[in-house]
């Protein structure tokens, strides 16, 4: 079985390339199953039917009451609180053996970069030996482009999902179908060379270099932060096809 576990910044586009990679592999009549794994997310919101479905055993907003909890708080015991049906989940995926399994995350970063528990759910849900796992990370645009400082926090978020996870990862860039191909190019561009965020914000960077002498050494070292982003559009399928071909790539260096 062949597992994608699809994360990313809130809003980032989690959903809707799960989404997108599902149409894909039904055109190709591949055999997959989608696991919604967002307790928080609205029923009717989402744009695929989930075959197994984590709302299916506990939701946010009853947590919320149960509890009295805030959104955060409850998001962030829900998922603690999944603890107790991974036996369940597993068997799910178990009954459908299927060739791939595509697993939409929650929006809450926190519980995949800074948190065990998102990394610990994955692992034991799907420890089957013959089980290949990567990681796609996404990168919203509209952070990217907003401020070179977004870009690097992204960047750096990457690499923590990378160590909390430990398995191969793809980085991809969402929703170019709504941006100018220069704006593309240029994020692309500034992912993989990230000195030359450096040169774009030298002027406030220069003032203030002292509160961030890490920073400075890791954007002039462009080969430790930078990262090459496959761009896609969920909308359009643009680049799902090159999204899949690493992804088969990254399930190979697993084997
Ligand atoms: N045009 C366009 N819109 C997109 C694309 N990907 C996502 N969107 C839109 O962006 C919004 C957020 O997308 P979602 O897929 O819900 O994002 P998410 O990461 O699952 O969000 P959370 O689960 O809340 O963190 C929705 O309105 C999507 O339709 C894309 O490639 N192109
Ligand atoms: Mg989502």
């Amino acid at each position: 079985m062949k597992i994608a576990v699809i994360t990313g910044t809130a809003g980032s586009g989690k959903t809707a390339l799960t989404h997108a990679l599902s149409v894909y592999l039904e055109e190709k009549n591949e055999d997959y199953a989608i696991l919604n794994l967002d307790p928080g997310v609205k029923d009717d919101s989402l744009p695929y039917s989930p075959d197994i479905n984590i709302r299916d055993y506990i939701r946010v907003e009853e947590i919320m009451v149960r509890y009295d909890l805030g959104p955060n708080g409850a998001f962030i015991a829900t998922m603690d609180l999944v603890a107790n049906y991974l036996g369940e989940l597993r068997q799910q995926i178990i009954d459908l053996s299927p060739d791939y399994l595509i697993i939409d995350t929650p929006g809450q970063m926190e519980v995949f970069a800074y948190r065990a528990t998102g990394s610990v759910i994955i692992d034991r849900i799907t420890d089957f030996p013959e089980s290949r796992k990567a990681i796609v990370f996404i990168f919203d645009p509209f952070l990217c482009h907003v401020s070179p400082g977004t870009l690097i926090s992204t960047l750096l978020l990457a690499e923590s999902v990378y160590w909390r996870f430990e398995l191969p990862i793809v980085y991809v860039l969402t929703k170019i179908d709504l941006l100018e191909e220069t704006e593309v190019n240029e994020i692309l561009d500034l992912s993989e060379h990230p000195s030359k965020i450096f040169e774009k914000s030298k002027s406030f960077v220069s003032r203030h270099i002292e509160k961030a002498p890490l920073l400075s050494i890791l954007l002039n070292q462009e080969e430790i932060l930078g990262k090459k982003l496959i761009p896609v559009s969920s909308v359009t399928g643009e680049g799902i096809i090159d999204l899949f071909s690493n992804l088969l790539n990254a399930w190979s260096e697993t084997a």
